[in-house]
């Protein structure tokens, strides 16, 4: 079988410690936990440079990965293989050409799961920063000079296309036991700007939150919508201390292994 690593950045040991590492994929695959790094990307280039096994999955602290999803990936290699031998990510969120989000994923911040089913890997335009799954030999590296936590799953998948490379969404459900998110922050429009002027010859492009153009009005927007809508999203939200075990049992995910 391929070798695997998870490859994870975190800033908080609570927080690692209630969700990625109570998931049983911890405990069949190593795992590389990244202190302190100054952005995502310096992080998740360090773990790939630290590493030396062919497929990497870049996750959040906050995610809980079901019981049987080493299993169901598996799976989901094998289909993206057979579709495109040279694939270079998949990712449990995403965005395909038409602006389409595929998933599932349970989301604590909206309080509920997100994204379509998709039955087959699915081509998209960006990820989901929740999840990344890459493939070394593809020879892709994150942007070091992308600042900040933000939007890196939409510049990998759009560094990966500009290549020839595909990027897929497949399903493997999984919890994204996230805080609820008040708005866009400086480090996101930092991000947001940085994309805007890498890819200018590519835009538009749409993150998972947001459209990213040339002239960026999104941003804007987005920021006065989450003004708006703060109560609705704030009611919405689920209490990060709930058990993430038990909310992957509600969604029906107590096992999601293959058949
Ligand atoms: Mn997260």
């Amino acid at each position: 079988m391929t070798e695997l690593r998870l490859i994870c950045a975190s800033n908080n040991a609570a927080i690692l410690r209630a969700n990625l590492m109570r998931s049983q994929a911890v405990d069949h695959w190593p795992l590389s936990v990244i202190e302190d790094a100054p952005s995502a990307a310096l992080a998740y280039n360090q773990g790939l440079d630290d590493s030396r096994e062919e497929l990497l999955i870049f996750l959040h602290h906050d995610v809980y990965l079901p019981p049987g999803w080493e299993q169901l990936l598996h799976q989901r290699i094998a289909e993206v293989a057979a579709l495109d031998p040279d694939w270079a990510l998949i990712g449990a969120y995403g965005v395909d050409e038409a602006g389409r989000g595929f998933g599932p994923v349970w989301s604590s911040s909206l309080g509920h799961i997100v994204g379509a089913v998709p039955l087959a890997p699915r081509a998209v335009q960006s990820f989901d920063e929740l999840l990344i799954v890459m493939r070394r030999g593809a020879g892709l590296r994150f942007d070091a000079a992308l600042p900040g936590w933000h939007l890196y799953g939409t510049d990998i998948v759009t560094q990966a296309r500009a290549q020839g490379l595909g990027a897929y969404a497949c399903a493997l459900p999984l919890v994204h036991n996230d805080g609820y998110k008040d708005q866009l922050d400086e480090g996101f429009a930092a991000a947001y700007r940085y994309m805007q002027g890498k890819w200018a010859t590519r835009l538009p492009l749409r993150s998972p939150v947001i459209k990213i153009s040339r002239l960026g009005h999104q941003l804007w927007r987005a920021r006065w919508h989450n003004i708006r809508s703060r109560d609705i999203r704030q009611g919405m939200a689920i209490d990060t201390a709930l058990d993430p075990v038990a909310i992957a049992r509600i969604c029906g995910w107590n096992s999601v292994a293959p058949e």
